[in-house]
């Protein structure tokens, strides 16, 4: 499928100028570039402007509720770990209400990837301040300068157990598939924090603001190289993290960590080979009586 067959034929309805609009282009490159079968694609986000994203991308979607796709997300995945999982939402709705379910995605560490389309505000409820805006940074539609300290989702997710992490821009979409790439192809939970211009609500973060404030990381290397390097590596990454300019590019990746789907065949011998998703619900055409307690129950952590 070329990137053009992947939209669904629904017309997006962001802003003109919006970033989503890069964000939708780069992940349809990237899933063109790594021919991926649609079939295996599931897309789930939460609620605001970039939740919509489902419905423009042909592929199976969820527009779920707000802050609660990454749950979402991981029933799909531990139904059907055959799948591509993909999370797509705001940082209102990924780190502001649906906090909490970041955190333990990386302490699970499913093989699911999270976009975080940081626009700074609540972009579908007119500009309010989310949890990312920066502490003195009025935007148009705050009555005074923030006094919340911002979080960083790089930090919260190496913290969190995360092991695959980067930064890019939605207004370059060639380098933003290239790390969407990267993301789809590492195995356990990752999460791409995304500069996503909101030329409608926030008039602080332009290209002119991106130019000043933000380099590409040259001769970095994100991987960490043994288990007892992971330390090391976390450290590095807390000093990159403190340097002015926000760093794009891929900031960590650690490959020793066991995904969630492993820790599942760890306690049930049959998940690798008959997980729930494949379970027969018929035969010869009559339903099988179906106990969702006995399917699920096992599973539950
Ligand atoms: C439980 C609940 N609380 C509040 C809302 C209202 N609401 C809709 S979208 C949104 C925030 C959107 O901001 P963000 O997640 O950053 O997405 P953006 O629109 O910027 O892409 C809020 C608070 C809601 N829909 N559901
Ligand atoms: S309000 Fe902002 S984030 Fe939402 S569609 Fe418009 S420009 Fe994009
Ligand atoms: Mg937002």
């Amino acid at each position: 499928m070329s990137s053009f067959e992947w939209s669904s034929g629904v017309w997006p309805d962001w802003c003109q100028g919006c970033g989503n609009f890069g964000i939708f282009t780069a992940l349809r490159m990237a899933l063109a570039e790594m021919g991926m079968d649609r079939k295996r694609v599931v897309l789930v986000s939460g609620i605001g402007c970039s939740g919509k994203i489902p419905h423009f991308v042909k592929a199976t979607g969820v527009h779920a509720l707000h802050g609660r796709s990454i749950p979402f997300a991981t029933g799909i995945k531990i139904a059907n770990p055959n799948l591509k999982v993909v999370v797509h939402g705001g940082d209102g709705d990924l780190l502001g209400i649906g906090m909490g379910h970041f955190v333990a995605l990386g302490r699970r560490n499913p093989d699911i990837l999270v976009m975080i389309h940081n626009n700074w505000v609540y972009g579908l409820t007119k500009g309010q301040a989310s949890p990312t805006l920066g502490r003195g940074i009025r935007t148009k539609a705050l009555a005074f300068p923030n006094i919340n300290d911002p979080v960083n989702p790089i930090l919260i997710g190496m913290a969190s157990g995360y092991t695959f992490l980067a930064r890019s821009y939605a207004y370059n979409a060639e380098h933003l598939k290239e790390v969407i790439k990267a993301g789809l192809s590492h195995r356990g939970a990752g999460a791409i924090e995304i500069i996503q211009p909101c030329p409608t609500w926030n008039n602080i973060v332009n290209m002119e603001w991106v130019a000043q404030n933000t380099q590409y990381l040259s001769g970095w290397d994100p991987v960490v190289a043994s288990e007892d390097d992971l330390l090391k590596k976390m450290q590095e990454v807390m000093r990159l993290e403190s340097m002015d300019k926000k760093q794009l590019g891929i900031i960590f990746e650690n490959r020793f960590k066991e995904t969630f789907e492993d820790r599942l065949a760890s306690i049930n011998g049959y998940y690798k080979d008959n997980p729930p998703a494949r379970q027969r619900i018929e035969d010869e055409g009559s339903s099988l009586p179906v106990s969702m307690d006995k399917t699920f129950g096992r599973y539950m952590v």
